[in-house]
């Protein structure tokens, strides 16, 4: 459906990436198989993933002007991801990765340069009337929250179909985040967070986790080889996992699962188990190539799948 425009909002930075075939040893000089230059952070690789399967779709998170930023606006513009950037002074942040296929590791360090994150004043400046969902990444739960009640705000104003529906990720273990579980019609829990509230599998948070959200919410966990799990006012889905033949890069596994979701349910014509099983089946197929690229002739709009 050509008309769901999704706005993304979060982090964006740019993933160095070494594929090795053995992790290096500490002070070693060693090759890697591979390396490459990636635009990363969660809600810019959902971005990525929804344009590939197209769905019409922006990114907005804060950027700082230099040959890191050249590089990932012009990869945002390659593959169709529009952009409501927030220019501040700084530098964007960048991460290191170690890919470790034959250990199924990546090792990631980020230089979080702590740019002021977007707030409800860049926000209030975008041009709503373009998307009918937007998903945070949930990195800054008082300004967020401020901006979620914005788009409730917008929802009272506008009529019936042009209403926005709102999903957050709640990746990170930060109990200030936790406010936003009752915020947001589709909710993402990490395994990390589900684990650290005490839960030992997907089925497990998304029951326990239920009354942190609004009723009629859809509360989502996915867990690795183990698919995913969800509840809506109490009635569970479970997908299984679609490993590939080969793992190859599991980097933005999780990334993709929600984007791939995202794109499901916006469309409005199926279902929450539907979405389970397509989000499971495109992170997994993603788990047996590099980067993302390939998502667009296994599931794309021009594939013969979906
Ligand atoms: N090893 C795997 N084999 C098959 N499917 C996988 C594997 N890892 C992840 N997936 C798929 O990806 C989905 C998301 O997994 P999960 O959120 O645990 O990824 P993640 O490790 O957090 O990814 P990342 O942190 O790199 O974004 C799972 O529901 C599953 O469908
Ligand atoms: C979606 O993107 C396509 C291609 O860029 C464009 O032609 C179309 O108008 C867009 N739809 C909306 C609703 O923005
Ligand atoms: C990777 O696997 C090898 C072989 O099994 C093992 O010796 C090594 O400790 C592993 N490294 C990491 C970082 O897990
Ligand atoms: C959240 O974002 C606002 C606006 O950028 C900022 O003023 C505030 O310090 C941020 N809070 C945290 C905890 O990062
Ligand atoms: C906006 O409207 C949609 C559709 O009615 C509703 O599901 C959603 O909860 C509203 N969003 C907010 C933030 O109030
Ligand atoms: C930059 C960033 O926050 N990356 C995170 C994206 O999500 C995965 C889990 O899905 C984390 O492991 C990354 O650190």
């Amino acid at each position: 459906m050509g008309d769901a425009v999704v706005l993304c909002v979060g982090l964006v930075c740019l993933d160095i990436i070494n594929v090795v075939d053995q992790y290096p040893l500490e002070d070693s000089d060693t090759r890697c198989v591979s390396q490459r230059w990636q635009r990363g952070g969660n809600a810019s690789n959902s971005c990525s993933v929804l344009s590939l399967l197209g769905t019409n779709t922006s990114f907005m998170g804060s950027i700082s002007p230099g040959p890191v930023s050249d590089f990932i606006v012009a990869d945002l513009r390659r593959l169709c991801v529009g952009s409501e950037l927030v220019w501040v002074e700084g530098s964007t942040p960048v991460a290191c990765c170690v890919v470790c296929p034959m250990n199924g590791t990546r090792t990631v360090v980020l230089h979080d340069t702590n740019l002021p994150d977007v707030s409800l004043e860049d926000f209030s400046k975008i041009d709503l009337r373009q998307f009918h969902w937007i998903h945070f990444e949930g990195r800054n739960a008082s300004e967020q929250t401020r901006m979620i009640q914005y788009v409730a705000l917008w929802n009272a104003s506008v009529p019936e179909e042009d209403h926005i529906t709102v999903s957050v990720e709640i990746e990170k273990t930060r109990e200030e985040l936790y406010v936003l579980f009752n915020m947001a019609d589709v909710v993402f829990v990490s395994k990390d967070v589900a684990q650290s509230l005490g839960f030992e599998s997907a089925r497990s948070a998304v029951t326990g986790l239920y009354p942190r959200v609004r009723p009629g919410c859809t509360l989502i966990c996915a867990w690795a080889e183990l698919g995913a799990d969800a509840n809506k006012d109490g009635v569970l889905f479970h997908s299984p996992a679609f490993p590939p033949e080969k793992l190859i890069d599991t980097l933005g596994a999780g990334d993709t699962f929600n984007a791939a979701v995202i794109h499901t349910l916006s469309t409005g014509t199926s279902g929450l188990q539907e979405a389970l099983l397509f989000g499971c089946c495109v992170a997994g197929a993603k788990c047996g190539f590099q980067g993302y690229e390939e998502i667009a002739q296994k599931f794309g709009p021009k594939s013969d799948q979906t």
